[in-house]
């Protein structure tokens, strides 16, 4: 024997098997649904081993799946060695308690809320994303602290899926009153954050440009798109949640006028509730918005379904009311006759490749009326002391005529309906446009 035997410098990874419930009443076929719980899986460093399914009604109360299947869990978890047994589904407290009583230590119960908050765990980079993450566990742990997850917290040394939650808290703070205690710092953490956020967005509204999100299902290329239309560098790629953090990026639409594009954190099927809601402020990049496009995977089979699960969560953080536009990325991955039928059933959408480039012209354009639809057509007169003013109207506003008289510039221009507005309230134009725009009463 060596004497000083081999350490494996890379952990090895944790062996996952994955469960999924075909319900009833429909929803995700469960093999797809299974298909991305292990893309989830292996983007947390776990490898599945097994997938095993069950026909159910409603969960049972008790161990979520019947007990005959529990018992076959067991015999997989046993002949394949695994690590932890992964349900796609939320587990209440009790559940997850005795499903872990009968699998047996130490291997860990785990649901897609857990992972999913673990994968955030892991790629959150800034101070509040970090803190949002955060919140978002722990109360995740909280009613879970007397099962397997008080001492998973305990002996974080275990490592793996789960063992990050509530990372930088001492053992001694592993305890209901300390984690309520912690919950509401950060919740106050965030709140001043919030604010301090708030006075920056009113801080650009008043001069800011066109401001573009990106929203979608995880992995669809929104990182790719921001990159190829501003020429940036932003992290992409094949991985769910690569971003977690909103990046912006200016740009100029061919005419001048000035951009902003957000890159937002990805949607998913079953998107913990509780990540909703701690990544509210973060979202409000979304919700503020002028406009949302709505970043799509056309090549993957269930872009509907993916379609209909981002819908939800705009409506639920608010953004429901905000313009939208559906881009059909990765559109080089479709055949023609695919593109057909895409064409006839979303003719309003934009066909495009955030890889190659493709639909380039159709994006840009469809980005230029969009930023246009709102525009008012005014007719100043801005004094010459006002520059910064005229530079904000040059920045954003198209302009039709443009004079020097002696009390300042008059100019007849489009501009968008936030920057009439402020002209508006600064008293330099009246009520005489009425004609134009109905949104002339609003603010
Ligand atoms: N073939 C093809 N691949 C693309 C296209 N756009 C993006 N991809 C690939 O899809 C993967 C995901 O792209 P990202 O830009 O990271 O996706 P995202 O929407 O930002 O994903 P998250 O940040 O994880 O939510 C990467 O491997 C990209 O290279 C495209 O138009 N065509
Ligand atoms: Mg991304």
């Amino acid at each position: 024997m060596p004497r000083f035997p081999l350490v494996p410098t890379t952990p090895t990874p944790e062996r996952a098997v994955l469960v999924g419930v075909e319900w009833r009443d429909g929803g995700w076929p469960v093999d797809h649904s299974l298909d991305e719980l292990e893309r989830l899986v292996s983007t947390a460093g776990a490898v599945t081993v097994a997938r095993l399914t069950q026909r159910l009604e409603r969960p049972n109360p008790r161990t979520f799946i019947g007990s005959g299947k529990v018992e076959e869990v067991c015999g997989f978890v046993q002949r394949l060695d695994a690590d932890v047994v992964v349900f796609d589904d939320d587990l209440t407290p009790s559940q997850q308690a005795n499903l872990e009583a009968a699998v047996g230590e130490p291997v860990k119960i785990i649901d897609r809320t857990a992972l999913i908050l673990d994968i955030f765990g892991l790629h959150a980079r800034t101070r509040e994303g970090r803190l949002q993450v955060q919140l978002a566990q722990l109360q995740y742990l909280l009613p879970r602290l007397r099962g397997m997850w008080s001492h998973l917290a305990k002996e974080q040394t275990r490592g793996g899926i789960g063992s990050r939650f509530g990372q930088g808290e001492s053992q001694l703070e592993v305890d209901r009153r300390l984690i309520r205690r912690r919950i509401s710092t950060l919740r106050h953490e965030l709140a001043t954050i919030e604010r301090r956020r708030g006075v920056q967005s009113k801080e650009r509204i008043s001069s800011s440009a066109y401001r573009i999100a990106l929203a979608g299902y995880t992995n669809a290329g929104k990182s790719t798109l921001l990159n190829r239309l501003t020429g940036s560098d932003v992290l992409a790629e094949d991985k769910l949640f690569a971003t977690l953090d909103p990046t912006t990026r200016g740009w100029r639409l061919p005419g001048g006028r000035a951009v902003t594009i957000t890159d937002t954190v990805g949607f998913i099927q079953k998107l913990p509730h509780g990540l909703v809601d701690a990544f509210k402020s973060t979202l409000s990049e979304v919700r503020e918005a002028d406009l949302i496009l709505n970043v799509v995977d056309a090549s993957d089979e269930e872009f509907r379904r993916h379609i209909n699960a981002v819908d939800a969560v705009l409506e639920e953080i608010g953004a429901g009311e905000v313009p939208c536009l559906l881009i059909l990325n990765k559109i080089d991955r479709v055949d023609d006759i695919g593109r057909r039928d895409l064409w006839r059933l979303y003719p309003d959408a934009v066909q495009f490749s955030a890889s190659t480039g493709e639909g380039m012209d159709h994006l840009v354009a469809a980005l230029t009326r969009e930023a246009a639809s709102n525009d008012r057509l005014i007719d100043i007169t801005v004094p010459y002391r006002d520059a910064r003013l005229l530079k904000t109207i040059h920045d954003q506003g198209t302009i039709l005529v443009e004079e020097y008289k002696e009390s300042g510039v008059h100019l007849v221009t489009k501009v968008p309906v936030r920057i009439a507005r402020r002209l508006k309230r600064l008293g330099l134009f009246g009520d005489d446009d009425s004609g134009t725009e109905p949104a002339a009463n609003e603010g």
